[in-house]
């Protein structure tokens, strides 16, 4: 296992008696995406995501010192307001990664109260929203005890916790684009953590929108850990790396000159790899669902019909993602409402955009 000494700490203040920490943290849907990964939580290839904004985990964080040391974490978690026991060994398992980063684990009792801005079981992931922003509160809580820590390392330190909790976490402490895995061609990108896509980016993509439509919101049949491990002996999986990183160089020129033409080209054609990826596993899965590929398919012909900029891109799921500049809001929107709400279970589908990150309140 690697270590990672530049993030390690010690307590060097007296720890605070108790208090509350409030911290929201949003999703990210990945342009080039990440799938396969080796231990722990290292990605086999660079990925690089739009950070949204509306969809969002808001996550608060008591601590109160324990008078005796112990050998366990002790945290309670609330899930809009209820006990969530199925959360917990996630949460167990994410203490025991980090806690050689965050000393201090074990000297509190922890109640974590959290809820989602996005409908409860929508298919959306929440993982990367809820365990960045989790990793976003003890963060602070690390700051308290260590304040020497610069803003910029106190960042870079929440992004590779976050990590620890689920992969694509890291991808949503900045905003509005992130690139997370080692790549020559982006500068002080690293396995370890996201940064900020160090360029400036077109305008374009400036306020770009993200609509999603939830096609089904029922609970995946197998979840993305799986999926990610049965990149292992794929025999597909050594192209897919290689193109991943193609892709990464291409998105890299795409978002420094604005054209969108090729951005539709890049992000169409991975989301469709993904789920590629997914069908030629073994065992073999699908988490499209036909109203995926209707929804494709109008968005193909809406393009050449009108020469919009509409694209979209899939999540490990069946809802569609559907990325456009905020110029064509109006119309895209006028089109969702009469072509594709149909295929949308209850109607349902959330507008967002590319936001900014995670937050302390
Ligand atoms: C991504 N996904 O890049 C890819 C594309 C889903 C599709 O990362 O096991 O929840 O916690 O590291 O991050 C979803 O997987 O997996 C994911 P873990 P994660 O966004």
């Amino acid at each position: 296992m690697i270590d990672y000494p530049e993030f390690t700490s010690s307590i060097i203040s007296e720890l605070p008696d108790k208090g509350i920490i409030r911290c929201t943290s949003p999703s990210n849907i990945a342009l080039v995406k990440y799938w396969g990964k080796r231990p722990v939580q290292l990605p086999e290839n660079a990925s690089i995501s739009f950070t949204l904004e509306a969809c969002k985990t808001s996550t608060s964080l008591s601590y109160k010192k324990r008078d005796k040391i112990s050998d366990d974490f002790d945290f309670e978690l609330l899930f809009e307001g209820s006990p969530k026991p199925d959360f917990k060994p996630k949460i167990q398992n994410f203490f025991t990664r980090i806690e050689k980063y965050l000393p201090f684990l074990k000297q509190y009792t922890f109640t974590i109260e959290t809820s989602n801005t996005f409908p409860h079981s929508s298919g959306i992931a929440s993982s990367a929203s809820g365990m960045s922003a989790l990793a976003c509160c003890l963060m602070q809580l690390e700051k308290k005890i260590n304040p020497n820590i610069s803003d910029s390392d106190s960042m870079q330190k929440t992004s590779f916790l976050s990590r620890l909790g689920s992969g694509s976490a890291c991808r949503s402490i900045e905003g509005p684009v992130t690139v997370w895995g080692e790549h020559e061609a982006i500068k002080a990108s690293s396995d370890a953590y996201a940064i900020k896509f160090p360029h400036v980016i077109h305008q374009n993509f400036e306020d770009y929108q993200d609509t999603i439509l939830l096609i089904d919101k029922g609970e995946k049949q197998v979840s993305s850990t799986v999926g990610h491990d049965l990149m292992h002996g794929h025999p597909f999986a050594a192209k897919r790396f290689e193109q991943a990183a193609g892709n990464i160089i291409k998105l890299k020129e795409i978002l420094i000159s604005g054209d969108i033409d090729a951005f539709i080209e890049v992000v169409e054609s991975e989301a469709l790899t993904l789920h590629a990826m997914m069908m030629t596993s073994l065992p073999y899965f699908i988490l499209m669902k036909p109203n995926t590929l209707s929804v494709i398919n109008k968005v193909w012909q809406y393009r050449s019909e009108t020469g919009s900029k509409l694209c979209f891109t899939l999540d490990a799921g069946a809802n569609v993602h559907l990325l456009y500049p905020n110029s064509e809001k109006n119309k895209v929107l006028e089109f969702i409402t009469n072509e594709l709400v149909a295929y949308c279970q209850n109607g349902q589908y959330i507008c967002d955009k590319i936001g900014l990150g995670a937050k302390i309140l």
